[in-house]
């Protein structure tokens, strides 16, 4: 039985092998999913016998025991050793991620004796289908995400400011998360407009709208979710958006089958959100897969082509936003199964009125 590294590997290698004899990783997420190593800094080399990470000081002995692979050290020059192991194993065209920066473009460009091959997105596109122990990564980095809200509720409420309740929700979700997958946005009255908001010292105040965004991480899995309160006393225009959005995340959920096209899922949130007007203050995509990175594929939006399968999983959060105003975005995460389609999150997405 391969291991589920193993079973990756093959994966990304037969996305190449036409192409080239080797591929050069250099995305720290990518080379985490490939191999197990959590660190910072090194860099992958895949044959199709030999898979070895390159690896400094700083990293050597972790790597050697979080990694499935063969460990490469060197001492000052990464580029170095590099092509001493390309030149040995004689490769000739290699694969390069272009997601790599330019700096490290141009030292492979300088260095090596090879024809560089881009490659746009090869191990993105492997990680959007989740294995089961993904799924179960992110289920657990949701509940962690969901009690750290429930313990931080009762701050939500009028005179609290939205720093005082960002900062507590961090501190919760920071208890059983190693990270945060980004700043937890607290986003009330006016500043809720803003659909990427952070925090101030605004205090909560009769009649808001609060858009609270939030995430967690176990085992490296990200997950993102968004609710929307009212403060006291909700006005009829403000009853209506909030149904608006909740019925346009309904509907794109409805819209998630396996074997949709991304972009109708999005149509189907849009689509709503027009009939009643709002299709100008809807300027953001439905949604977007969520694994090791807060943001991956797939990409639910007006353009994405992307064909869902199952495994896959991804938000989805319309919202609509008045500069002046307010805003309103309710944001789920869902599985695709063969034959449906599993909501994730857990948290009541019906109107309350704090
Ligand atoms: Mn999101």
């Amino acid at each position: 039985m391969a291991n589920k590294y193993e079973v990756r590997v093959k994966k990304v290698f037969d996305k190449i092998s036409s192409s080239s004899e080797a591929f050069l990783i250099t995305n720290m997420k990518n080379i985490r999913y490939l191999t197990g190593f959590k660190g910072s800094f090194g860099i992958v080399l895949l044959t199709e016998k030999n898979f070895f990470l390159f690896i400094d000081f700083r990293y050597f002995e972790q790597a050697k025991k979080e990694s499935a692979c063969e460990i490469i050290f060197f001492k000052d020059s990464w580029i170095e050793t590099i092509s001493r192991v390309i030149e040995e194993l004689q490769i000739k065209k290699l694969s390069f991620e272009v997601t790599c920066t330019y700096d490290t473009f141009l030292k492979l460009k300088e260095s090596l004796k090879v024809e560089l091959i881009p490659q746009h997105y090869v191990v993105e596109n492997v990680r959007k289908f989740k294995e089961i122990e993904e799924i179960k990564n992110i289920q657990e980095a949701i509940k962690i995400a969901e009690n750290a809200f429930l313990e931080t509720k009762e701050l939500i409420r009028e005179g609290v400011t939205e720093k005082i309740i960002a900062k507590t929700l961090e501190n919760k979700i920071k208890e059983y998360s190693d990270t945060l997958p980004f700043p937890v946005i607290v986003a009330s009255g006016e500043n809720s407009s803003m659909p990427h908001w952070r925090y101030s010292d605004r205090k909560l105040k009769k009649g808001d709208f609060v858009i609270i965004d939030w995430g967690a991480e176990y085992n490296g899995y990200f997950c993102d979710m968004t609710r929307t309160f009212i403060i006291k006393e909700a006005s009829e225009k403000q009853k209506e958006i909030y149904k608006i959005v909740q019925n346009a995340n309904i509907q794109a959920i409805k819209a998630c089958g396996s074997d949709t096209l991304a972009k109708e899922i999005d149509a189907a949130a849009r689509n709503l959100i027009k009939q009643f007007d709002y299709g100008d203050n809807f300027g953001h995509a439905t949604g977007h897969g969520v694994g090791l990175d807060i943001h991956e594929f797939p990409k639910i939006n007006a353009q994405s082509e992307e064909i869902i399968k199952p495994g896959m999983i991804f938000t989805i959060e319309p919202g609509i936003y008045i500069e002046g105003f307010g805003g309103v975005r309710i944001e789920d995460m869902v599985v695709v199964k063969e034959n449906s389609v599993e909501i994730l999150t857990n948290l009541s997405k019906e109107l309350e009125i704090l």
